[in-house]
Protein backbone atom coordinates (compact mmCIF):
# COMPACT_ATOMS: atom_id res chain seq x y z
CA UNK A 1 0.00 0.00 0.00
CA UNK A 2 1.48 3.27 -0.88
CA UNK A 3 0.36 6.93 0.51
CA UNK A 4 1.98 9.06 -2.49
CA UNK A 5 3.46 7.97 -5.66
CA UNK A 6 6.50 5.77 -4.11
CA UNK A 7 6.74 6.33 -0.55
CA UNK A 8 5.78 2.84 0.63
CA UNK A 9 3.61 2.59 3.95
CA UNK A 10 4.80 0.00 6.25
CA UNK A 11 2.24 -2.45 7.97
CA UNK A 12 2.46 -4.61 10.97
CA UNK A 13 0.45 -8.26 12.09
CA UNK A 14 -2.56 -6.84 14.72
CA UNK A 15 -5.55 -6.93 13.49
CA UNK A 16 -7.13 -4.88 16.03
CA UNK A 17 -5.10 -1.77 17.38
CA UNK A 18 -6.73 0.57 20.22
CA UNK A 19 -4.99 3.93 19.88
CA UNK A 20 -5.14 5.93 23.28
CA UNK A 21 -2.92 9.20 25.24
CA UNK A 22 -1.47 6.86 27.57
CA UNK A 23 -0.88 3.22 27.06
CA UNK A 24 -2.58 0.70 30.12
CA UNK A 25 1.08 0.68 31.68
CA UNK A 26 3.10 3.25 33.31
CA UNK A 27 6.75 3.49 32.68
CA UNK A 28 8.16 4.61 36.21
CA UNK A 29 11.85 5.84 36.51
CA UNK A 30 13.17 4.07 39.77
CA UNK A 31 15.31 6.28 42.11
CA UNK A 32 18.85 4.43 40.89
CA UNK A 33 18.04 5.55 36.91
CA UNK A 34 16.18 2.33 35.57
CA UNK A 35 13.00 2.02 35.02
CA UNK A 36 10.07 -0.79 35.31
CA UNK A 37 6.50 -0.66 34.11
CA UNK A 38 3.38 -0.65 36.51
CA UNK A 39 0.08 -1.68 35.58
CA UNK A 40 -2.53 1.14 35.50
CA UNK A 41 -5.86 -0.95 35.28
CA UNK A 42 -8.90 1.11 34.08
CA UNK A 43 -12.13 -0.10 33.08
CA UNK A 44 -11.15 0.55 29.41
CA UNK A 45 -8.40 -2.24 29.86
CA UNK A 46 -10.81 -4.29 31.27
CA UNK A 47 -13.23 -3.96 28.93
CA UNK A 48 -10.73 -4.10 25.91
CA UNK A 49 -8.30 -6.83 27.50
CA UNK A 50 -10.55 -10.50 26.39
CA UNK A 51 -10.99 -8.10 22.79
CA UNK A 52 -7.21 -7.18 22.73
CA UNK A 53 -6.12 -10.72 23.10
CA UNK A 54 -8.59 -12.67 21.20
CA UNK A 55 -8.04 -10.58 18.09
CA UNK A 56 -4.33 -10.52 18.70
CA UNK A 57 -4.35 -6.81 19.53
CA UNK A 58 -2.29 -4.09 19.95
CA UNK A 59 -2.14 -0.73 22.05
CA UNK A 60 -0.67 2.42 21.81
CA UNK A 61 0.17 4.82 23.90
CA UNK A 62 2.01 7.04 26.33
CA UNK A 63 3.83 5.43 28.70
CA UNK A 64 3.72 8.64 30.93
CA UNK A 65 7.24 9.49 30.91
CA UNK A 66 9.22 12.08 29.22
CA UNK A 67 12.10 10.89 26.85
CA UNK A 68 15.95 11.55 27.98
CA UNK A 69 15.93 14.02 25.05
CA UNK A 70 14.50 15.27 21.73
CA UNK A 71 16.45 12.56 19.91
CA UNK A 72 14.82 9.08 21.67
CA UNK A 73 11.35 11.17 21.09
CA UNK A 74 11.44 11.84 17.53
CA UNK A 75 10.66 10.06 14.23
CA UNK A 76 8.65 7.13 13.30
CA UNK A 77 11.12 5.17 15.22
CA UNK A 78 9.07 5.37 18.34
CA UNK A 79 7.59 2.09 17.92
CA UNK A 80 10.13 -0.15 18.86
CA UNK A 81 8.99 -3.54 16.95
CA UNK A 82 11.27 -5.65 17.63
CA UNK A 83 10.05 -5.62 21.08
CA UNK A 84 6.45 -4.46 22.16
CA UNK A 85 5.77 -4.92 25.57
CA UNK A 86 3.90 -8.41 26.13
CA UNK A 87 1.07 -8.11 29.17
CA UNK A 88 -1.26 -10.94 29.25
CA UNK A 89 -1.23 -11.26 25.11
CA UNK A 90 -1.84 -7.91 24.61
CA UNK A 91 0.57 -6.30 23.02
CA UNK A 92 1.72 -2.65 24.08
CA UNK A 93 3.67 -0.22 22.10
CA UNK A 94 4.99 2.69 23.49
CA UNK A 95 5.24 6.40 21.71
CA UNK A 96 7.83 8.45 23.32
CA UNK A 97 7.28 11.84 23.95
CA UNK A 98 9.91 14.30 24.98
CA UNK A 99 9.62 17.51 27.41
CA UNK A 100 8.26 19.69 24.97
CA UNK A 101 5.48 17.73 23.47
CA UNK A 102 4.17 16.99 27.15
CA UNK A 103 4.38 20.72 27.27
CA UNK A 104 2.90 21.70 23.98
CA UNK A 105 0.19 18.86 22.31
CA UNK A 106 -0.46 17.17 26.27
CA UNK A 107 -0.74 19.82 29.05
CA UNK A 108 -1.05 22.49 26.62
CA UNK A 109 -3.48 22.01 23.81
CA UNK A 110 -5.20 18.98 24.93
CA UNK A 111 -5.50 20.46 28.39
CA UNK A 112 -5.36 24.07 28.22
CA UNK A 113 -7.48 24.44 25.34
CA UNK A 114 -9.66 21.23 24.35
CA UNK A 115 -10.31 20.43 27.75
CA UNK A 116 -11.91 23.55 28.88
CA UNK A 117 -13.33 24.66 25.25
CA UNK A 118 -15.01 20.47 25.33
CA UNK A 119 -16.54 21.47 28.83
CA UNK A 120 -18.35 24.49 28.65
CA UNK A 121 -15.64 26.74 29.32
CA UNK A 122 -16.24 26.74 32.79
CA UNK A 123 -12.23 28.30 32.39
CA UNK A 124 -11.11 30.30 29.72
CA UNK A 125 -9.33 28.33 26.93
CA UNK A 126 -5.89 29.36 25.49
CA UNK A 127 -5.45 28.86 21.77
CA UNK A 128 -1.56 28.81 21.21
CA UNK A 129 -0.64 28.03 17.20
CA UNK A 130 2.37 26.65 18.90
CA UNK A 131 0.61 24.38 20.86
CA UNK A 132 -1.38 23.40 18.01
CA UNK A 133 1.21 22.67 16.09
CA UNK A 134 2.77 20.66 18.23
CA UNK A 135 -0.61 18.85 18.62
CA UNK A 136 -0.68 18.39 14.82
CA UNK A 137 3.10 16.90 15.18
CA UNK A 138 2.34 14.39 18.07
CA UNK A 139 -0.71 13.31 16.52
CA UNK A 140 0.88 12.27 13.25
CA UNK A 141 3.48 10.50 15.53
CA UNK A 142 0.30 8.03 17.00
CA UNK A 143 -1.31 7.74 13.35
CA UNK A 144 2.28 6.77 11.81
CA UNK A 145 2.91 4.11 14.98
CA UNK A 146 -0.44 2.84 14.12
CA UNK A 147 0.49 1.79 10.35
CA UNK A 148 3.57 0.29 11.14
CA UNK A 149 1.57 -1.98 13.74
CA UNK A 150 -1.49 -2.64 11.64
CA UNK A 151 -2.20 -5.42 9.50
CA UNK A 152 -3.62 -5.13 6.04
CA UNK A 153 -7.55 -4.51 7.01
CA UNK A 154 -7.35 -4.21 10.32
CA UNK A 155 -9.73 -2.34 13.21
CA UNK A 156 -8.25 0.47 14.39
CA UNK A 157 -10.07 2.17 17.47
CA UNK A 158 -8.86 5.54 18.43
CA UNK A 159 -9.54 6.85 22.02
CA UNK A 160 -10.49 10.55 23.06
CA UNK A 161 -9.77 14.31 22.48
CA UNK A 162 -6.04 14.23 22.57
CA UNK A 163 -6.35 12.02 19.09
CA UNK A 164 -8.91 13.56 17.37
CA UNK A 165 -6.34 14.03 13.63
CA UNK A 166 -5.44 10.51 13.25
CA UNK A 167 -8.08 9.40 12.18
CA UNK A 168 -7.85 11.63 9.04
CA UNK A 169 -4.39 11.02 8.97
CA UNK A 170 -4.80 7.13 9.12
CA UNK A 171 -6.64 7.45 6.53
CA UNK A 172 -4.93 8.85 4.26
CA UNK A 173 -2.41 6.58 4.78
CA UNK A 174 -3.75 3.32 5.16
CA UNK A 175 -7.31 2.92 3.44
CA UNK A 176 -7.12 -0.12 3.88
CA UNK A 177 -8.08 0.19 7.59
CA UNK A 178 -11.67 0.11 9.24
CA UNK A 179 -11.16 3.37 11.58
CA UNK A 180 -13.86 4.06 14.84
CA UNK A 181 -13.00 6.73 16.64
CA UNK A 182 -14.33 7.72 20.73
CA UNK A 183 -14.62 10.72 22.78
CA UNK A 184 -14.65 9.93 26.74
CA UNK A 185 -15.62 13.82 27.23
CA UNK A 186 -18.60 16.08 26.27
CA UNK A 187 -18.66 17.61 23.10
CA UNK A 188 -19.16 20.89 22.99
CA UNK A 189 -22.61 22.85 21.09
CA UNK A 190 -22.05 24.54 17.96
CA UNK A 191 -21.43 28.14 19.35
CA UNK A 192 -18.40 26.99 21.96
CA UNK A 193 -16.82 25.13 19.49
CA UNK A 194 -16.96 27.59 16.45
CA UNK A 195 -14.30 29.65 19.09
CA UNK A 196 -11.62 27.23 17.66
CA UNK A 197 -9.44 28.71 14.98
CA UNK A 198 -8.89 25.08 13.85
CA UNK A 199 -12.84 24.22 14.15
CA UNK A 200 -12.56 22.62 10.24
CA UNK A 201 -9.16 20.81 11.02
CA UNK A 202 -10.87 19.45 13.90
CA UNK A 203 -14.29 18.02 12.01
CA UNK A 204 -12.24 17.05 9.08
CA UNK A 205 -9.75 14.59 11.54
CA UNK A 206 -12.59 12.91 13.10
CA UNK A 207 -14.39 12.53 9.86
CA UNK A 208 -11.32 10.19 8.71
CA UNK A 209 -13.20 7.50 11.00
CA UNK A 210 -15.87 5.35 9.61
CA UNK A 211 -17.78 5.51 12.93
CA UNK A 212 -17.74 8.20 15.54
CA UNK A 213 -18.76 8.06 19.27
CA UNK A 214 -19.89 9.81 22.05
CA UNK A 215 -21.27 9.44 25.05
CA UNK A 216 -24.51 11.16 24.81
CA UNK A 217 -27.01 11.38 21.45
CA UNK A 218 -26.42 15.51 22.18
CA UNK A 219 -23.11 15.58 21.48
CA UNK A 220 -23.45 12.98 18.14
CA UNK A 221 -26.03 16.15 17.12
CA UNK A 222 -23.65 18.67 17.75
CA UNK A 223 -21.18 16.66 15.64
CA UNK A 224 -23.58 16.40 12.83
CA UNK A 225 -24.84 19.81 13.07
CA UNK A 226 -20.88 21.01 12.53
CA UNK A 227 -19.90 19.01 9.89
CA UNK A 228 -23.25 20.35 7.73
CA UNK A 229 -21.71 24.24 8.92
CA UNK A 230 -18.03 23.71 8.39
CA UNK A 231 -17.65 20.91 5.55
CA UNK A 232 -21.33 21.00 3.72
CA UNK A 233 -21.92 17.69 4.40
CA UNK A 234 -24.52 15.99 4.06
CA UNK A 235 -25.76 14.65 7.41
CA UNK A 236 -28.88 12.20 8.03
CA UNK A 237 -30.55 10.01 10.69
CA UNK A 238 -29.95 6.29 9.68
CA UNK A 239 -31.63 2.91 10.68
CA UNK A 240 -28.54 0.99 11.52
CA UNK A 241 -30.94 -1.19 14.04
CA UNK A 242 -34.69 -0.97 15.13
CA UNK A 243 -33.82 1.40 18.35
CA UNK A 244 -30.76 2.70 16.94
CA UNK A 245 -30.57 6.80 17.14
CA UNK A 246 -27.50 6.35 14.67
CA UNK A 247 -26.81 9.31 12.29
CA UNK A 248 -24.66 9.42 9.16
CA UNK A 249 -22.55 12.20 7.51
CA UNK A 250 -21.67 11.73 3.92
CA UNK A 251 -18.49 13.15 3.08
CA UNK A 252 -17.64 13.14 -0.69
CA UNK A 253 -18.01 9.36 -1.58
CA UNK A 254 -17.97 8.29 2.05
CA UNK A 255 -20.36 7.59 4.66
CA UNK A 256 -19.56 8.58 8.28
CA UNK A 257 -21.68 6.88 10.96
CA UNK A 258 -22.03 8.83 14.01
CA UNK A 259 -23.41 7.14 17.12
CA UNK A 260 -24.34 7.71 21.10
CA UNK A 261 -22.51 4.91 22.91
CA UNK A 262 -22.92 5.32 27.19
CA UNK A 263 -19.38 3.81 28.46
CA UNK A 264 -19.73 1.92 31.36
CA UNK A 265 -17.71 0.12 33.77
CA UNK A 266 -17.01 -3.82 34.96
CA UNK A 267 -20.30 -3.87 36.82
CA UNK A 268 -20.44 -7.26 38.02
CA UNK A 269 -16.75 -7.83 38.88
CA UNK A 270 -17.07 -4.35 41.40
CA UNK A 271 -20.44 -6.26 42.60
CA UNK A 272 -18.12 -9.10 43.45
CA UNK A 273 -15.39 -7.22 44.84
CA UNK A 274 -17.88 -5.13 47.31
CA UNK A 275 -19.79 -8.08 48.30
CA UNK A 276 -16.10 -9.36 49.94
CA UNK A 277 -16.29 -9.85 53.51
CA UNK A 278 -12.88 -8.19 53.75
CA UNK A 279 -14.26 -5.04 52.00
CA UNK A 280 -17.00 -5.15 54.41
CA UNK A 281 -14.99 -5.25 57.09
CA UNK A 282 -12.71 -1.92 55.56
CA UNK A 283 -16.17 -0.20 55.42
CA UNK A 284 -16.82 -0.72 59.23
CA UNK A 285 -13.21 -0.08 60.08
CA UNK A 286 -13.54 3.62 57.99
CA UNK A 287 -16.34 4.45 60.00
CA UNK A 288 -15.27 3.88 63.00
CA UNK A 289 -11.54 5.88 61.97
CA UNK A 290 -13.97 8.60 61.44
CA UNK A 291 -15.51 8.86 64.77
CA UNK A 292 -18.87 6.41 63.94
CA UNK A 293 -20.85 9.41 62.72
CA UNK A 294 -24.23 8.80 61.94
CA UNK A 295 -23.92 9.84 58.13
CA UNK A 296 -20.84 9.81 55.92
CA UNK A 297 -20.73 12.26 52.37
CA UNK A 298 -18.57 11.01 49.60
CA UNK A 299 -17.11 12.83 46.90
CA UNK A 300 -14.20 10.70 44.51
CA UNK A 301 -12.86 12.93 42.01
CA UNK A 302 -9.85 13.74 39.87
CA UNK A 303 -9.19 17.02 41.59
CA UNK A 304 -10.48 18.85 38.11
CA UNK A 305 -12.92 22.33 38.30
CA UNK A 306 -15.07 20.71 36.17
CA UNK A 307 -15.90 18.32 39.16
CA UNK A 308 -17.69 20.62 40.83
CA UNK A 309 -16.26 20.02 43.69
CA UNK A 310 -16.41 23.59 45.39
CA UNK A 311 -20.07 23.35 44.96
CA UNK A 312 -20.87 20.34 46.90
CA UNK A 313 -18.44 21.77 49.96
CA UNK A 314 -20.17 25.12 49.40
CA UNK A 315 -23.35 23.07 49.99
CA UNK A 316 -22.39 21.39 53.12
CA UNK A 317 -21.03 24.36 54.77
CA UNK A 318 -24.21 26.37 54.54
CA UNK A 319 -26.12 23.14 55.67
CA UNK A 320 -23.53 23.39 58.81
CA UNK A 321 -24.14 27.13 59.20
CA UNK A 322 -27.64 26.71 59.01
CA UNK A 323 -27.84 24.07 61.40
CA UNK A 324 -29.67 21.67 58.70
CA UNK A 325 -26.49 18.83 58.93
CA UNK A 326 -25.46 18.40 62.61
CA UNK A 327 -21.41 19.04 63.17
CA UNK A 328 -21.44 16.31 65.36
CA UNK A 329 -23.37 13.90 63.29
CA UNK A 330 -22.07 14.48 59.78
CA UNK A 331 -18.42 13.56 57.88
CA UNK A 332 -17.40 14.98 54.61
CA UNK A 333 -15.13 12.60 52.87
CA UNK A 334 -13.47 14.39 49.88
CA UNK A 335 -10.72 11.81 47.88
CA UNK A 336 -9.37 13.79 45.51
CA UNK A 337 -6.57 12.41 43.34
CA UNK A 338 -3.64 14.70 41.69
CA UNK A 339 -4.32 15.71 38.53
CA UNK A 340 -2.77 17.82 35.87
CA UNK A 341 -0.81 19.87 38.43
CA UNK A 342 1.48 21.78 36.01
CA UNK A 343 -1.37 23.34 34.32
CA UNK A 344 -1.94 26.36 36.20
CA UNK A 345 -5.96 26.33 36.32
CA UNK A 346 -5.25 22.88 38.29
CA UNK A 347 -2.63 24.80 40.62
CA UNK A 348 -5.22 27.37 41.24
CA UNK A 349 -8.22 24.90 41.73
CA UNK A 350 -6.04 23.16 44.33
CA UNK A 351 -5.94 26.20 46.49
CA UNK A 352 -9.14 27.21 46.16
CA UNK A 353 -10.49 23.50 47.02
CA UNK A 354 -7.66 23.32 50.28
CA UNK A 355 -8.75 26.96 51.37
CA UNK A 356 -12.52 26.20 51.48
CA UNK A 357 -11.54 22.84 53.16
CA UNK A 358 -9.57 24.89 55.63
CA UNK A 359 -12.56 26.95 56.72
CA UNK A 360 -14.96 24.64 56.74
CA UNK A 361 -12.54 23.10 59.22
CA UNK A 362 -11.85 25.88 61.27
CA UNK A 363 -15.30 26.86 61.45
CA UNK A 364 -17.01 23.79 62.34
CA UNK A 365 -14.71 21.06 63.23
CA UNK A 366 -13.41 20.30 66.63
CA UNK A 367 -9.82 18.96 68.01
CA UNK A 368 -9.25 15.35 66.28
CA UNK A 369 -12.66 15.58 64.61
CA UNK A 370 -12.85 17.70 61.36
CA UNK A 371 -15.98 18.05 59.59
CA UNK A 372 -14.24 17.69 56.26
CA UNK A 373 -11.32 14.78 55.60
CA UNK A 374 -10.03 15.85 52.47
CA UNK A 375 -7.24 13.45 50.69
CA UNK A 376 -5.16 14.32 47.70
CA UNK A 377 -3.82 11.26 46.89
CA UNK A 378 -4.96 8.34 45.01
CA UNK A 379 -6.40 5.78 47.13
CA UNK A 380 -5.61 1.60 47.03
CA UNK A 381 -8.40 0.54 44.95
CA UNK A 382 -9.60 -2.07 47.60
CA UNK A 383 -10.02 1.24 50.08
CA UNK A 384 -11.90 3.00 47.26
CA UNK A 385 -14.63 -0.18 47.20
CA UNK A 386 -14.77 0.02 51.14
CA UNK A 387 -15.61 4.22 51.20
CA UNK A 388 -18.38 3.56 48.57
CA UNK A 389 -19.85 0.50 50.62
CA UNK A 390 -19.38 2.85 53.49
CA UNK A 391 -20.67 6.14 52.44
CA UNK A 392 -24.59 7.12 53.38
CA UNK A 393 -24.41 9.89 50.73
CA UNK A 394 -22.56 9.66 47.45
CA UNK A 395 -21.87 13.29 45.99
CA UNK A 396 -21.26 14.10 41.86
CA UNK A 397 -21.90 17.71 41.69
CA UNK A 398 -19.60 18.51 38.08
CA UNK A 399 -20.59 21.11 36.27
CA UNK A 400 -20.02 19.30 33.09
CA UNK A 401 -18.75 15.64 33.00
CA UNK A 402 -18.95 13.21 29.81
CA UNK A 403 -20.36 10.06 31.81
CA UNK A 404 -18.98 10.16 35.01
CA UNK A 405 -17.96 6.48 36.07
CA UNK A 406 -17.70 7.00 39.91
CA UNK A 407 -21.47 7.39 40.24
CA UNK A 408 -21.77 4.26 38.59
CA UNK A 409 -19.25 2.34 40.62
CA UNK A 410 -21.13 3.67 43.49
CA UNK A 411 -24.37 1.85 42.41
CA UNK A 412 -22.86 -1.51 41.56
CA UNK A 413 -21.13 -1.61 45.21
CA UNK A 414 -24.19 -1.12 46.65
CA UNK A 415 -25.31 -4.53 46.64
CA UNK A 416 -27.11 -4.31 50.22
CA UNK A 417 -29.57 -1.20 48.64
CA UNK A 418 -28.30 0.97 51.65
CA UNK A 419 -26.87 4.59 50.09
CA UNK A 420 -28.46 7.50 48.28
CA UNK A 421 -26.66 8.92 44.78
CA UNK A 422 -27.10 12.84 44.43
CA UNK A 423 -25.90 13.36 40.88
CA UNK A 424 -25.55 16.50 38.52
CA UNK A 425 -28.03 16.61 35.75
CA UNK A 426 -24.63 17.89 33.92
CA UNK A 427 -22.87 14.41 34.00
CA UNK A 428 -23.73 11.80 31.38
CA UNK A 429 -24.91 9.34 33.67
CA UNK A 430 -27.64 11.44 34.64
CA UNK A 431 -29.15 10.33 31.44
CA UNK A 432 -29.23 6.80 32.62
CA UNK A 433 -29.77 7.04 36.47
CA UNK A 434 -32.63 8.71 36.80
CA UNK A 435 -33.51 7.67 40.03
CA UNK A 436 -30.96 9.41 41.69
CA UNK A 437 -31.44 12.61 43.78
CA UNK A 438 -30.58 14.60 40.21
CA UNK A 439 -29.52 18.64 41.00
CA UNK A 440 -28.71 21.64 39.35
CA UNK A 441 -24.78 22.30 40.42
CA UNK A 442 -25.55 25.83 39.71
CA UNK A 443 -28.54 25.93 41.96
CA UNK A 444 -27.06 25.59 45.41
CA UNK A 445 -30.21 26.13 46.86
CA UNK A 446 -31.80 22.85 45.16
CA UNK A 447 -28.33 20.89 45.78
CA UNK A 448 -28.67 21.44 49.53
CA UNK A 449 -32.54 20.27 49.40
CA UNK A 450 -31.10 17.42 47.68
CA UNK A 451 -28.31 16.18 50.06
CA UNK A 452 -30.61 17.03 53.28
CA UNK A 453 -33.67 15.11 50.90
CA UNK A 454 -30.84 11.87 50.98
CA UNK A 455 -29.68 12.05 54.17
CA UNK A 456 -32.83 11.51 55.49
CA UNK A 457 -34.86 9.62 52.79
CA UNK A 458 -36.48 6.75 54.09
CA UNK A 459 -35.23 3.63 53.68
CA UNK A 460 -37.45 1.74 51.77
CA UNK A 461 -37.59 4.75 49.52
CA UNK A 462 -33.85 4.72 49.32
CA UNK A 463 -34.31 0.98 48.40
CA UNK A 464 -36.61 1.01 45.96
CA UNK A 465 -34.67 4.16 44.19
CA UNK A 466 -31.19 1.92 44.43
CA UNK A 467 -32.44 -1.24 43.37
CA UNK A 468 -33.49 0.47 40.30
CA UNK A 469 -30.01 2.33 39.82
CA UNK A 470 -28.43 -1.07 40.47
CA UNK A 471 -30.47 -2.75 37.29
CA UNK A 472 -29.59 -0.42 35.08
CA UNK A 473 -25.42 -0.41 36.14
CA UNK A 474 -25.52 -4.40 36.25
CA UNK A 475 -27.18 -4.47 32.91
CA UNK A 476 -25.24 -2.27 30.98
CA UNK A 477 -21.84 -2.62 31.75
CA UNK A 478 -18.36 -1.75 29.69
CA UNK A 479 -17.99 -4.71 28.01
CA UNK A 480 -21.80 -4.25 26.42
CA UNK A 481 -20.22 -0.83 25.81
CA UNK A 482 -17.54 -1.82 23.57
CA UNK A 483 -19.20 -4.53 21.91
CA UNK A 484 -22.22 -2.15 20.74
CA UNK A 485 -18.97 0.25 19.53
CA UNK A 486 -17.31 -2.58 17.91
CA UNK A 487 -20.13 -4.24 15.99
CA UNK A 488 -21.75 -1.07 14.89
CA UNK A 489 -18.11 -0.58 13.53
CA UNK A 490 -18.03 -3.67 11.19
CA UNK A 491 -21.45 -2.93 10.58
CA UNK A 492 -22.92 -5.71 12.02
CA UNK A 493 -27.08 -5.44 11.33
CA UNK A 494 -27.40 -7.29 14.59
CA UNK A 495 -24.79 -4.51 16.38
CA UNK A 496 -26.50 -4.14 20.02
CA UNK A 497 -27.95 -0.85 20.07
CA UNK A 498 -30.30 -1.20 23.15
CA UNK A 499 -28.24 0.72 25.54
CA UNK A 500 -28.62 4.29 23.59
CA UNK A 501 -30.16 7.04 25.16
CA UNK A 502 -33.42 8.73 23.91
CA UNK A 503 -32.09 11.60 22.08
CA UNK A 504 -34.99 13.46 23.06
CA UNK A 505 -34.76 12.59 26.50
CA UNK A 506 -30.84 13.59 27.36
CA UNK A 507 -30.43 15.89 24.50
CA UNK A 508 -27.33 18.69 25.30
CA UNK A 509 -27.38 17.74 29.07
C1 LIG B 1 -13.10 10.72 31.68
C2 LIG B 1 -14.31 11.63 31.52
C3 LIG B 1 -15.78 9.60 31.59
C4 LIG B 1 -10.64 8.12 41.28
N1 LIG B 1 -9.95 8.28 42.43
C5 LIG B 1 -9.31 7.11 42.65
C6 LIG B 1 -9.64 6.23 41.62
N2 LIG B 1 -10.45 6.87 40.79
C7 LIG B 1 -11.04 6.28 39.57
C8 LIG B 1 -12.54 6.12 39.74
C9 LIG B 1 -13.01 6.08 38.30
C10 LIG B 1 -11.98 6.95 37.58
O1 LIG B 1 -10.89 7.13 38.47
C11 LIG B 1 -12.56 8.34 37.27
O2 LIG B 1 -13.44 8.22 36.19
P1 LIG B 1 -14.53 9.35 35.87
O3 LIG B 1 -15.41 8.84 34.79
O4 LIG B 1 -15.28 9.65 37.12
O5 LIG B 1 -13.75 10.67 35.44
P2 LIG B 1 -12.53 11.10 34.44
O6 LIG B 1 -11.22 10.68 34.98
O7 LIG B 1 -12.69 12.57 34.25
O8 LIG B 1 -12.81 10.32 33.04
C12 LIG B 1 -15.53 11.00 32.18
C13 LIG B 1 -14.51 8.76 31.57
O9 LIG B 1 -13.41 9.48 30.98
C14 LIG B 1 -14.72 7.46 30.79
O10 LIG B 1 -15.15 7.71 29.48
O11 LIG B 1 -16.75 8.96 32.40
O12 LIG B 1 -16.67 11.82 31.98
O13 LIG B 1 -14.06 12.93 32.06
O14 LIG B 1 -12.91 4.78 37.78
O15 LIG B 1 -12.81 4.96 40.47
N3 LIG B 1 -9.18 4.96 41.57
C15 LIG B 1 -8.36 4.56 42.59
N4 LIG B 1 -7.99 5.39 43.61
C16 LIG B 1 -8.45 6.65 43.68
O16 LIG B 1 -8.10 7.39 44.62
N5 LIG B 1 -7.90 3.30 42.59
Amino acid sequence: MTAGEDRPVPSGDSDFVVVANRLPVDKVRLPDGSTTWKRSPGGLVTALEPLLRKRKGAWIGWPGIVAEDDEEAAGIDDVDHSEPIVDDEMLLYPVRLSGDDVAEYYEGFSNATLWPLYHDVIVKPIYHRKWWDRYVEVNRRFAEATCRVAAQGATVWVQDYQLQLVPKMLRMLRPDLTIGFFLHIPFPPVELFMQMPWRTEIIEGLLGADLVGFHLPGGAQNFMILSRRLLGANTSRANVGVRSRFGQVQIGFRTVKVGAFPISIDSAELDQKARHRDIRRRARELRAELGNPKKILLGVDRLDYTKGIDVRLEAFSELLEEGRADRNEVVLVQLATPSRERVESYRLLRDDIERQVGHINGEYGEVGHPVVQYLHRPLPREDLIAFYVAADVMLVTPLRDGMNLVAKEYVACRSDLGGALVLSEFTGAAAELRQAYLVNPHDLNGVKDKIVAALEQDPEDGRRRMRALRRQVLAHDVDRWARAFLDTLAGDPGADTSQLVDTEQSDRM
